[in-house]
């Protein structure tokens, strides 16, 4: 029998109506892009599940674990370090945007030159469709782009659980300082929070959890680089999409599970696109659940996705956090370590993520590059003409896309993309 949420998420303030109605728009969704794609690996009916329970079964565990004391803390950004979070026995979610949703009410609120995912995070909010971010005992906003930065400031008047955590914008020693003391802050509001004081043995149990998670992910991802690819783009970006929901042990051992799969069938060369299809990587904007357009044009058009530059991908999950160390303060400079390496496009100047891309397109054997900007984000826009132009000085097959989340483009995403696919086959 279906277990009946309503009044769980009615507790939590849904407009149950609207919420229905998404969770409907999302099923559709859901069933014609990821269950129409043939010879998926088995492994991939848990990440169904949890799709089928991302706003049920989790928030469940969610709210039964907070009546066991645990807090949850939502975040919108990959720089909110995780290993402070788990450290003090809390969970860390990343909360709803991907969708357009409660458009005339957001555009009252924001510029309309807004990107559609800080649009979107409002729409959830405004909309009063996401059991995240309402059933969080903290958010958390951070000073990365500009509309970002300014878009909290709205948001701090519609909740009033937000925290704000400032993120350097060059990497130089003075912005390693300035992470470094928020990080040191972050982690008092987090004691503060939880009533958990944080020491070295629950630092390390933190940085173990959220190792192991980024383990578990930098495997599966380590055979995407066969030909044939075992595994589709789009199903490797719904195990990044999961990576900010569920319950991390399970994600691990899930993971684990799908990548022994993976390993089967690259030994006898099986995948669900045939030897030698058109393999690209993605490079750009983060793409939350359910924003799944554009890699479904791409693997609708006679390619497959072997990779994603994006912070729901490598660029979020790559570097492990080195756990050795006897002190707090030891332990948490080597989380700053991991964390100020991210090479997300708010940096000036940002030649790291110039340099991943084109390692990143060696080791996943891919023919060509597809950078994804959403519309009005100017950090990636911005960076997404040098990138373009360096890859194709270099010989590097590259095009570059802006869009939103919405479906009137697709027609003509697809033309291009189309040719693209040409060019590089
Ligand atoms: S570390 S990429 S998750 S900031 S798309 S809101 S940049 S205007 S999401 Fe990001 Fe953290 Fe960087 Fe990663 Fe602004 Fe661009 Fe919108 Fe964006």
């Amino acid at each position: 029998m279906e277990a009946n949420y309503a009044p769980l998420w009615e507790s939590l303030g849904l407009d149950l109506d609207a919420h229905d109605e998404l969770l409907r728009v999302l099923g559709e969704g859901y069933s014609n892009i990821f269950l129409s794609q043939k010879d998926r690996p088995e492994g991939m009916a848990y990440f169904d599940f949890v799709m089928s329970e991302v706003h049920g079964l989790r928030i469940k565990e969610l709210i039964d674990g907070q009546k066991e004391g645990r807090k949850v803390i939502g975040s919108f950004c990959v720089f909110v370090p995780e290993e402070i979070v788990r450290a003090a026995d809390a969970t860390l979610v990343g909360l709803c945007t991907g969708a357009d949703f409660a458009t005339d009410e957001v555009d009252k609120l924001l510029p309309r030159n807004t990107c559609a995912l800080i649009k979107s995070a409002f729409g959830f909010k405004l909309g009063k469709v996401c059991p995240y971010i309402e059933a969080a005992d903290l958010l958390v906003g951070e000073n990365t782009c500009d509309g970002k930065k300014k878009s909290f400031e709205v948001l701090d008047k519609l909740v009033d659980k937000l925290y704000v955590m400032d993120i350097p914008q060059m990497k130089s020693p003075e912005g390693r300082a300035l992470l470094k003391a928020e990080y040191a802050r972050f982690k008092k509001a987090v004691e503060k929070l939880t009533g958990i004081v944080i020491d070295p043995a629950r630092l390390r149990n933190g940085i173990e959890i959220t190792n192991n998670k980024r383990r578990a992910l930098h495997r599966l991802n380590s055979f995407r680089s066969a030909d044939p690819a075992p595994i589709s783009g789009l199903d490797a970006l719904l195990a990044n999409q999961v990576y900010f929901y569920d319950e991390p042990a399970r994600f691990s051992e899930s993971i684990n599970k799908i990548s022994d799969e993976l390993e089967q069938r690259i030994k006898v060369g099986e995948g669900p696109f045939p030897k030698g299809t058109p393999r690209i990587l993605m490079s750009g904007c983060p793409m939350a659940v359910p924003n799944w357009k554009v890699p479904w044009i791409v693997e609708t058009s006679g390619a497959v996705i072997v990779g994603e530059e994006s912070c729901v991908g490598e660029r979020g999950t790559q570097n492990l956090t080195d756990d050795t160390g006897e002190t707090v303060d030891e332990l948490m400079d080597n989380i700053l370590d991991r964390y100020f390496k991210i090479d997300c496009a708010i940096f000036t100047p940002n030649p790291d993520r110039q340099q991943h891309i084109e390692e990143m397109y060696e080791r996943y054997n891919a023919d060509g590059v597809i950078h994804y900007g959403l519309q009005f984000c100017q950090p990636y826009q911005f960076e997404s003409i040098n990138v373009e132009a360096t890859l194709e000085k270099k010989g590097i097959p590259a095009l570059r896309i802006d869009t939103d989340y919405s479906v009137e483009d697709v027609g003509q995403l697809k033309t291009r993309i189309e040719a693209f696919i040409e060019r590089i086959a």
